[in-house]
């Protein structure tokens, strides 16, 4: 699938700690009617093999609705369920390394928390940076913070779109306005709320107008 910016307005992570009962797959469905532009799959503590079938399960989803599905962190699994891309981490697989396995057509996104980790994923292909916790959140144990001004000031350093991560809701959403971003990703302002059709909807027509 090529990767175009206007897929990060609204992008959805995935948190089957969420889920009462009912599969990862029903959740990520409701989201994407409602509005969400781009899906990643990010489940820790769970097998390769389970990791792989929620994976498949999802991607059927976001195939239908014609977006793009992306795999945190495991890019065996990537291409094992046939990911449209693959998101990395400072501390998994190094950026360059992952473009060369997925090979020049799989979308690649990595995460960044400066300026200079910015431009090195730019230059090892990265198709977009994830930056955060812009905000506070308890989703992510060990998320550090990045500031507006250094948010603005790496979407400024390179060329490729950046979207911003971390403890963004609706409340907060518009304070981002301004800093250059694509895109917001978020993870318990869509799948921990009881309403999540409703949720998704609110949080779209805000991303339209940042
Ligand atoms: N990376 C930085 S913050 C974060 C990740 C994966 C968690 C985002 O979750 P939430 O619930 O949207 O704050
Ligand atoms: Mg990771």
């Amino acid at each position: 699938m090529k990767f175009d910016k206007s897929m990060l307005r609204l992008y959805a992570i995935t948190d089957r700690h969420w889920l009462e009962g009912s599969p990862l797959a029903e959740h990520v469905e409701l989201a994407v009617r409602s509005g969400v532009t781009m899906v990643q799959i990010r489940e820790k503590d769970i097998s390769r093999g389970e990791y792989i079938s929620c994976a498949e399960e999802i991607k059927s989803v976001t195939d239908k609705h014609n977006i793009p599905f992306i795999v945190n962190d495991d890019v065996d699994v990537a291409l094992a369920c046939g990911a449209d891309g693959v998101h990395v981490g400072q501390d998994d697989m190094n950026a360059r390394g992952v473009r060369r396995l997925v090979g020049a057509d799989m979308i690649l996104g990595v995460s960044a928390r400066t300026v200079e980790e910015a431009v090195a994923a730019e230059k090892a292909g990265a198709n977009y940076l994830g930056v955060g916790a812009v905000f506070p959140t308890a989703t992510k144990d060990d998320a550090r913070d990045v500031d507006l001004d250094t948010l603005a000031a790496i979407c400024a350093a390179v060329s490729i779109p950046v979207v911003a991560i971390g403890g963004i809701t609706a409340g907060n959403i518009m304070k981002l306005s301004g800093t250059g971003i694509s895109g917001v990703s978020v993870i318990s302002a869509i799948f921990a709320r009881r309403d999540i059709a409703a949720a998704t909807t609110e949080l779209r027509a805000l991303a339209d107008k940042l």
